[in-house]
């Protein structure tokens, strides 16, 4: 199948302005990979699906929203795009500027943004600045400088972001027909959820239930109000204040949904189960499934006979010191045949 960008694909379906000039590193169409074996171990007649967005050019969803705002800023004349980020969104910031031929500035909590995501803003060739402070941080500086300069702000804030980030549930519809009973994912600044949302309802292939899952020590939503220092293993999602978190806590609402807190030992719990499936995700990716398992197992969800989509939203590749620094160090011997068959036990 000719790969399309998701622009191409779903272009009358996005609200962008005229000006709005494509760049497009032929993002989306991700797979939507069954996992059954999983499935049956949750309950009789499940149907289990990973969307796997770590598939993307940059890795992560983020390029559905980021082909969106870059296309958007480069009609517009802009001639640097701006943003804060735990990683994610400026790995893709940094990759759509320079396709676009335009500056990328990207400001990073110091310490804080996992190594495949420094580097891919730094291999794009972005000004990287480390704050020294946390995201929320980083961000209110990014909205602060942007109201009076010419820099074009791509954080989440900007609903063209959204407008490409629907195109997720857009495909899930096509290929499974219609919208799952559940859909399962991480929240951070509550984007992708409030995208997802407004996808499905313009799509109308009917609703599925959303389950967020925020991280126990970054756990705005379910708390009710900000975390002055979110901490959490999952890095992409250590996130105090949320810019769409009103229109989250909506969103899940009106789905019959809800947002709910999981530990980070869960989350690299869930993270290892889907490594057993040949799906390695960033740790933040794995929360949705987090969350699923434990509502099922408090009995607050029913997966029988229901067709529950997880997004796992970054790839593995982010964030590879999890693992290593997880006590998963291989096992040195020397280049000898014994050696290796002693250790084999062959
Ligand atoms: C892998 O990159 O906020 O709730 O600055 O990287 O839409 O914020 C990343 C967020 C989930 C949460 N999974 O999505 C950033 C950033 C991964 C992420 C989220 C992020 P939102």
């Amino acid at each position: 199948m000719q790969r399309q960008g998701i622009l191409a694909r779903y272009g009358p379906y996005f609200d962008l302005p005229a000006h709005t000039r494509p760049v497009t590193l032929l993002e989306g169409g991700t797979p939507l990979i069954p996992l059954p074996r999983l499935a049956r171990t949750l309950g009789a007649g499940c149907q289990l699906y990973v969307k796997y967005e770590g598939l993307n050019p940059t890795g992560s969803f983020k390029d559905r929203g980021m082909t969106a705002a870059v296309s958007e800023a480069l009609g517009r004349g802009a001639q640097t795009v701006i943003c804060a980020s735990t990683g994610n969104t400026a790995a893709s910031a940094a990759a759509y500027a320079a396709r676009a031929g335009l500056r990328a500035v990207v400001l990073i909590p110091q310490g804080k943004v996992a190594a495949g995501k420094l580097a891919g803003a730094l291999a794009y060739g972005a000004q990287v600045i480390q704050i020294e402070g946390s995201f929320d941080d980083a961000l209110q500086l990014v909205v602060e400088i942007t109201r009076t300069t010419p820099l074009a702000l791509v954080n989440s804030i900007n609903p063209y972001r959204l407008e490409g980030q629907k195109s997720a549930a857009f495909e899930i519809c096509d290929e499974l027909g219609s919208a799952p009973d559940w859909l399962c994912l991480p929240v951070g600044n509550a984007g992708n959820i409030t995208a997802y949302w407004m996808g499905f309802r313009q799509y109308a292939q009917g609703l599925p239930r959303l389950l967020g899952a925020q991280a126990a020590g970054a756990a705005p939503l379910v708390h009710g109000h900000p975390v002055a220092q979110p901490e959490t293993v999952a890095t992409a999602i250590r996130i105090g204040r949320p810019a769409r978190g009103e229109q989250a806590l909506q969103a899940a609402q009106e789905s019959q949904g809800r947002i709910v807190a999981v530990s980070d030992e869960a989350i690299l719990q869930a993270q290892r189960l889907l490594a057993g499936e040949g799906l390695w995700v960033e740790p933040a990716s794995a929360a949705g499934l987090a969350g699923l398992l434990a509502e099922i197992e408090a009995g607050r969800l029913d997966p029988r006979d229901k067709r529950i989509v997880v997004v796992c939203t970054g790839h593995g590749l982010k964030d590879p010191d999890i693992i290593t620094r997880g006590g998963f160090a291989p096992r040195g011997i020397p280049a000898e045949l014994d050696a290796l068959r002693q250790l084999l036990g062959e």
